[in-house]
């Protein structure tokens, strides 16, 4: 078999002795420093970005935080909305949110610069909270409990709505939220 010859069973002879060119070096250099801008720029929009959001991050069973969430709506529901309980928490309160295929239960109706904390967590599979139009996102995962501290800050009918692929109702997989003045 000739020397020229290449396939995936004979490998092509190889050239990694010879020095790199000036064009190439010049590439990785680059290369180089936008990956350390971009790893700084983690930590830098963490804190200046208000993204990534901190909060409490406990264990529950799905069990567990059904209850809780059964528990919330029995306190504060103040009516139904096809179908699905409306939940009025004063302020402060610590607000359940369930995740299951394929439903978010229960609606929430708050209040603009009120904080709360809200509670997060999915009765089945992994599911992604996404509130529509805002650009707030984060994963819903089982046995977690995600208790992020919110203060909505605009009035308005939110949606949210599932950005983790669930099974077939995915995409009838939106819940509400309703900030009043
Ligand atoms: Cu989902």
């Amino acid at each position: 078999m000739s020397e020229e010859f290449h396939s995936a069973i004979v490998a092509p002879r190889g050239i990694w002795w010879r020095p790199a060119h000036k064009q190439e070096k010049r590439w990785i250099i680059i290369s180089f420093i936008w990956c350390m801008i971009l790893f700084a720029m983690m930590p830098l929009w963490h804190v200046r970005g208000g993204q990534n959001p901190t909060g409490i991050r406990a264990k529950v069973s799905p069990e567990d935080f059904v209850a809780r969430t059964n528990r919330f709506i029995e306190e504060f529901k103040v009516g139904e909305e096809s179908g699905l309980p409306v939940v009025q928490p004063p302020p402060g309160a610590d607000i359940y949110l369930l995740a299951r295929m394929w439903q978010w239960t229960p609606v929430l109706k708050l209040k603009k610069d009120t904080q709360y904390t809200l509670h997060l967590s999915s009765a089945d599979i992994n599911h992604g909270f996404s509130l529509f139009p805002i650009n707030v996102n984060i994963q819903v995962v089982p046995g977690y409990d995600y208790g992020l501290r919110v203060t909505p800050n605009s009035t308005g009918d939110f949606r949210i709505i599932c950005n983790e692929f669930c099974g077939i109702g995915h995409h009838i997989m939106v819940g509400k939220v309703l900030v009043e003045e």
